[in-house]
């Protein structure tokens, strides 16, 4: 029991609705009855309402006036799940001072008997909990159509393979809890987008697993909703489908790694092509050199401006470090040179194997090129991000 003197910690369970009005006025006293099982979290309810045409609002109001724990948001109009999610929760956190909030429909979709589960998870530490359906315990309805059984297997199997993150089994579903401190660090990353309820949900999951926080998954077997036809249609899915290759997309090239290879590839770039240039006006030693020289160049500009953007050198910095960066550089060919030379002198030149088809043959040399390009890539990057752009303090 809680104790005088104890402040509990508070949950609010945050409910969007847009025309639920009748689910509404059920689903509310069935909560409150779950409530008076939990003993160490306070609990309460947000209704976050778009004003909907039915006026769920209007139920809620009197069911507020009833039950002191239960709380009513009204937005002017329909703005999508997605916001309704981030205002209910800037009022849990900020004005109701929850500590933990929920994400739960009004459909009976999900199974409020579960919320200790939540709460259990959050106690030993978890971030994010998410209720799952694809988690032994959990399940999706056996009345759900072929097609939807399909895309909702499917789509989770297709979202885990894209953020290759297979740990996660149920990414779409919209029974979650979470911790301020997760609400925190997510959701300004999200306000700029207009989100429909899938993206909100796998935006905020991806964005939460970014930035390191811990989630869980608690199984539940998932209704379906008695009243009214799924959005689910194939505009819907193709919009999904492009958020998060998108997302994906978007981390993979904020990935440093990524920026460093990808300035070295247009540095090799500039190499070729201004060597095949030079060399047509002056001597190929020459030629060879300033080939390098360019690419060195565009590589420090790079570098600086965009792959250690975060680290980006004062203009004083500047001449010692590009002299640093020749050095560097040059220290990634000379590696080149032994792996070559020396895998010739040990091993010797021999081909190794012919493509079938195209007829091409695979030699040692080809071998002692590549390992060589990676392990002077391997050091370029390390001489880069401990010497040239370190770290600030
Ligand atoms: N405030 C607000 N609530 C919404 C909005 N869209 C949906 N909701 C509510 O969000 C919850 C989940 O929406 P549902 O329509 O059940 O969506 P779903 O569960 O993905 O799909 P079905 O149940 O198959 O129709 C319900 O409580 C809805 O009333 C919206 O734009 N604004
Ligand atoms: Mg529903």
């Amino acid at each position: 029991m809680m104790t005088k003197g104890n402040v509990a910690k508070k949950a609010v369970v945050i409910i969007p609705t847009y025309n639920e009005r009748e689910n509404i006025k059920i689903i509310v006293p069935v909560l409150l009855d779950v409530f008076k099982t939990i003993e160490d979290w306070q609990m309460e309810i947000l209704v976050v309402d778009d004003t909907s045409p039915d006026k769920t609002y209007e139920a809620v109001e009197k069911l507020s006036k009833k039950y002191k724990q239960v709380h009513l948001l009204v937005n002017k109009r329909k703005a999508g799940l997605g916001a309704a999610y981030l205002k209910g929760m800037d009022h849990a956190f900020h004005k109701l001072e929850a500590d933990v909030v929920f994400e739960f429909d009004a459909d009976f979709s999900h199974d409020p008997k579960k919320i200790p589960n939540f709460l259990k998870k959050i106690d030993e530490g978890y971030d994010l909990v998410l209720g799952s359906r694809y988690v032994p315990g959990g399940s999706i309805p056996q009345n759900w159509g072929l097609h939807r059984k399909f895309l909702s297997v499917f789509g989770n199997l297709f979202i885990m393979f894209v953020m290759t993150n297979f740990k996660i089994k149920d990414w779409t579903g919209g029974y979650r809890a979470l911790t301020k401190k997760t609400y925190d660090a997510v959701h300004p990353e999200l306000n700029s987008q207009r989100f429909s309820g899938y993206t909100f949900q796998i935006g905020f999951l991806h964005t939460a697993l970014r930035k390191g926080f811990k989630v869980a998954e608690v199984p539940f077997h998932f209704i379906d909703r008695e009243i009214g036809v799924s959005k689910l249609g194939p505009e819907y899915i193709k919009n999904i489908m492009l958020f998060i290759v998108k997302a994906r997309l978007q981390e993979i090239i904020n990935h440093r790694i990524f920026k460093f290879a990808f300035v070295g590839g247009i540095g090799a770039l500039i190499q070729l092509s201004s060597l095949t240039l030079l060399r047509q006006l002056i001597v190929y030693d020459l030629a060879f050199f300033l080939a390098i020289e360019m690419a060195v160049v565009s590589n420090f500009i790079l570098n600086n401006l965009w792959t250690f953007s975060d680290r980006r050198l004062k203009f004083s910095q500047i001449p010692v470090k590009f002299v640093q960066f020749n050095l560097a550089s040059a220290g990634s060919i000379i590696i080149q040179q032994i792996i070559g030379s020396g895998g010739k002198f040990f091993i010797g030149l021999k081909d190794l194997f012919t493509l079938p088809i195209i007829g091409f043959t695979i030699d040692t040399g080809l071998v002692f090129a590549v390992v060589g390009i990676l392990i002077g890539m391997f050091w370029n990057f390390f001489a880069y991000s401990t010497f040239i752009w370190k770290k600030k303090k």
